[in-house]
């Protein structure tokens, strides 16, 4: 994991990958939380990547890489080094979700990132039929398909932001208390 710097140091650094079917609404995601205001986006060809400091001294670089079905088999170059990985859903498309699933279990299945915790964004709460994030924490199969991790499922509407601090915020957690553990294991084996 490339998490923090080695060096003591005041300024952490953290690598999270945004990953989602195309139009799910990484993009917007990523640029609300940068300049918190709406963006126009436009398909994502490639990748994005903002550096963001969600909390003093704590900075994000977010990685939104492209979702539509030819990008998809590059999800894996994009893995090393991730501390977490936020997997963006469109709640109200019920005809993608099989597809998203699909691709999410895949996506877990990447050597890279075997045991980073996962936070899942049901968003596109304020469409009409949009799935609850119980509901989409069943279709995704989170229980059996992230035992191995910490994860958590948040609810949010990326264009009014409702829902994205409190998403992040259980990432910079994560992040946190991996951190941690890290540091508790180089303590033991220094001291042993
Ligand atoms: P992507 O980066 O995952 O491909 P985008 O997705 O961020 O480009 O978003 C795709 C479209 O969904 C955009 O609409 C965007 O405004 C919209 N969108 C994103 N999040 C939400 C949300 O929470 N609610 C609603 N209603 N729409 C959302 P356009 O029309 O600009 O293509
Ligand atoms: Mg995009």
């Amino acid at each position: 994991m490339g998490m923090w710097n080695s060096k003591p140091s005041k300024v952490k650094h953290a690598r999270v990958l945004l990953l989602g079917l195309d139009f799910s609404g990484k993009s917007t995601i990523l640029y609300k939380l940068k300049h918190n205001k709406d963006f126009m986006t436009i398909p994502t060809i490639g990748f994005n990547v903002e550096m963001i400091e969600m909390e003093k001294n704590i900075y994000f670089t977010v990685w939104d890489v492209g979702g539509q079905k030819h990008m998809r088999s590059f999800w894996s170059h994009y893995c090393e080094n991730t501390d977490v990985l936020v997997y963006v859903v469109d709640s109200s498309d019920h005809q993608h979700l099989e597809d998203s699933r699909r691709e999410f279990e895949l996506i877990l299945k990447n050597e890279h990132i075997k045991h980073v915790p996962v936070v899942l964004l049901a968003n596109k709460q304020d469409l009409p039929g949009a799935l609850t994030a119980e509901d989409v924490t069943r279709k995704f199969k989170m229980k059996k398909n992230c035992g191995d991790r910490d994860w958590y499922v948040q609810p949010c509407c990326a264009t009014s932001g409702d829902g994205l601090a409190e998403g992040f915020w259980k990432v910079t957690q994560f992040i946190k208390s991996y951190t941690k553990s890290t540091e508790a294991t180089w303590s033991f084996f220094r001291q042993n």
